[in-house]
């Protein structure tokens, strides 16, 4: 920073900055003081217990992750930063999680990669700043710097953290994403957030693989998301069945959060669904070869798992699909696979379905795993219009 600012400048500054957000199309801002207070300790904790799993990178950082000015150093404040995604006229999510021969992607994958969307629209924020006051020190940052993203949105006013361990909101719900400016101008720093979870627990009962082991607590090791999108190699068997038809994220403890009766559509036209992947069609998708997979998924926060994991999960969720001869089919064209990974998956897909067969000659109840859903359709709840 090189000017000194008087404190009813800064206050100024503040109030502009947040509009000329909005006019980029942040659906709210906050500022944030650099102190995470207990976070520290808490995220000390998680990476003890060992629930980032193979994300090592969580772990190579060590406190720098809490503690802004060790990351960029100058930084006195925060600006966080909300921009809501859920995709407007984007099919009944509940309906294809129980729809078990389509494929189920969390709805923040549906649009343009957010990370490419969220650091450009910061980047022009900043070079508003810069207009207004002259040069300053400052870095921007969307799930792309070991930043702990949702303390710092927490402390700047934005939400609470729930006991599904995303923020949330009470006008907002929690279907946005989150990105900071790290700033050396000493703004007014908003009031944190207070929670409102209460005694609801409708996202930890939810959780088709109880990967919310307390509240508060995610372990990773046991999240669908980690394990459709983040972990590389083998899907340890005893989540296969419980993944169900999701083979991209995971919604689930956000689709039953009661807060989220409150979240709005996006606005962003980036976001909206594309190549109809809000419904698609479980064999379809497996048939992709990777230049189909690469060209439907350009500028796709998807394309970063690559077609090898997308095979992988697909081969899962037709494990899960009910018994079927086209399903077997797709399997068997893929026995072969060049990838051991994907092989093993499709081999364990094939004993799957032919279990079900079975079951199904035998006269016996043939239950996909979709359906069961620890009761979620129970407590569904309407997605944002
Ligand atoms: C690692 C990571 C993951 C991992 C681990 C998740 C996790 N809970 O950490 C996996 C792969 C599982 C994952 C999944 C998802 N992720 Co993610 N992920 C991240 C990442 C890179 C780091 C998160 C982190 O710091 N974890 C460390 C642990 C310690 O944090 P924590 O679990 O939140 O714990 C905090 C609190 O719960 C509390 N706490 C912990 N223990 C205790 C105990 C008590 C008693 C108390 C009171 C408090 C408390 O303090 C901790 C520190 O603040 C961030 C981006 C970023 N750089 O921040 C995105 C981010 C959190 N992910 C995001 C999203 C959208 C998702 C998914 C919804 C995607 C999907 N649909 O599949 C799921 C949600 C799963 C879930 N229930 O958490 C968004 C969340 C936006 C929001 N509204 O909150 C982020 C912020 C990315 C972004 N820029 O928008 N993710
Ligand atoms: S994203 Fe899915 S698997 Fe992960 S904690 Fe939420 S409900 Fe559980
Ligand atoms: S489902 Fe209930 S407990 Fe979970 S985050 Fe939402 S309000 Fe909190």
């Amino acid at each position: 920073m090189t000017l000194p600012f008087t404190e009813s400048q800064l206050a100024e500054l503040a109030a502009a900055i947040k509009e000329w957000g909005r006019e980029l199309g942040f659906q709210q801002l906050g500022v944030a003081r650099i102190d995470l207070g207990e976070h520290e300790a808490h995220l000390l904790d998680w990476l003890a217990a060992g629930f980032h799993g193979t994300m090592t990178y969580m772990a190579r950082h060590g406190t720098r992750r809490a503690r802004p000015a060790e990351l960029v150093p100058g930084t006195v404040r925060v600006i966080s930063a909300r921009m809501d995604y859920w995709p407007p006229q984007s099919a009944e999510p509940w309906r294809v999680l129980r729809d078990p021969e389509r494929a189920y992607l969390s709805r923040y994958a549906l649009g343009r990669d957010y990370h490419k969307v969220m650091r450009r629209r910061l980047q022009r924020l900043v070079e508003r700043i810069i207009a207004a006051v002259g040069p300053l020190g400052y870095r921007v940052f969307s799930d792309s710097a070991p930043v702990l993203e949702k303390a710092l949105a927490q402390r700047a006013g934005l939400g609470w953290i729930g006991k599904h361990s995303n923020l949330l909101d009470r006008r907002a719900g929690s279907w946005f994403f989150l990105g900071e400016i790290y700033l050396d101008i000493p703004l007014p720093a908003d009031a944190p957030a207070t929670g409102h979870c209460g005694r609801c627990a409708a996202c930890l009962d939810v959780c088709p693989t109880r990967a919310i082991v307390a509240p508060y607590r995610v372990d990773a090791r046991r999240c669908i998301s980690y394990h459709t999108i983040e972990l590389q190699g083998s899907i340890p068997l005893e989540f296969r069945r419980a993944m169900g038809n999701r083979i991209y994220g995971c919604d689930d403890c956000q689709l039953v959060c009661p807060w989220n009766r409150f979240a709005r559509p996006a606005a962003e036209p980036d976001f909206r669904v594309r190549h109809g992947l809000d419904a698609p069609d479980l064999i379809a998708l497996f048939g992709w070869e990777e230049p189909d997979f690469l060209r439907h998924t350009e500028g796709s926060a998807i394309r970063r798992i690559g077609h090898e994991r997308w095979l992988r999960n697909l081969a899962v969720a037709l494990g899960n699909a009910p018994p079927s001869a086209r399903a077997v089919d797709a399997l068997q064209a893929r026995a072969a696979h060049p990838s051991a990974v994907v092989a093993e998956h499709v081999a364990w897909a094939l004993d799957e379905q032919a279990e079900k067969r079975d079951r199904r000659a035998r006269g016996d109840p043939v239950q996909t795993p979709v359906l069961d859903g620890a009761g979620a359709a129970d407590r569904r709840l309407s997605p944002p219009r």
